[in-house]
């Protein structure tokens, strides 16, 4: 089944869903963006899952592109999905990377059972990825996930992202 994509503006800890999308990097220990609105509207749980995480089988972090899973903590959520989106390089593609940070965050959800995902533009912020760029590969992406995920939403934290995916809506 392809999820029904919806688009909301604002801050994505004030989401609701099954499943909320962190744009984290590889150390999955916390940073700004996302990221930081996360762990502190979602309290100290989330960061005591991942450092097990980091201790266990992510010993050397999260590679790009991947996804896991943690408590929401304090979110109205049951999850959190960690994913580590690509820097944007103006020499290299690493759209496939971009892709693969949807496309693994839909399979984690699937695993979950997850039937609401809310996701923010991933890599856009401290990793510079062009917002019409990024918008056309989460929607094209997501469009063609075969998942259970009934219902993906994508956050969008200010009037011009969400104008740009909502282009991407048609
Ligand atoms: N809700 C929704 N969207 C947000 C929020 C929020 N609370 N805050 C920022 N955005 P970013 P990245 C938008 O930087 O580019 C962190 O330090 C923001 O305007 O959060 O993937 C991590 O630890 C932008 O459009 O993530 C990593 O080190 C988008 O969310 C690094 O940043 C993504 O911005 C990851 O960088």
């Amino acid at each position: 089944m392809t999820p029904t994509i919806t688009l909301a503006k604002g801050d994505i800890t004030r989401e609701s869903a099954d499943a909320i999308v962190n744009a984290a990097n590889s150390s999955l220990l916390g940073g700004g963006g996302v990221d930081g609105a996360i762990h502190r509207r979602g309290g100290p749980a989330i960061l005591e899952e991942c450092r097990k995480l980091r201790a266990s089988q992510y010993g050397k972090g999260l590679p790009t592109g991947q996804a896991v899973a943690t408590t929401a903590g304090e979110l109205d959520a049951r999850w959190v999905i960690h994913t580590v989106g690509p820097v944007w390089s103006s020499t290299e593609d690493r759209s496939e990377l971009l892709a693969s940070c949807y496309r693994e965050s839909l399979r984690v959800a699937d695993e979950l059972g997850a039937r609401t995902v809310a996701f923010p533009a991933i890599s856009t912020g401290v990793y510079r990825w062009p917002m019409e760029d990024a918008a056309r590969i989460a929607m094209e992406t997501v469009r063609s996930a075969t998942t259970a995920v009934e219902e993906v939403r994508f956050v969008l934290f200010d009037d011009r992202a969400y104008e740009v995916f909502a282009r991407q809506v048609g």
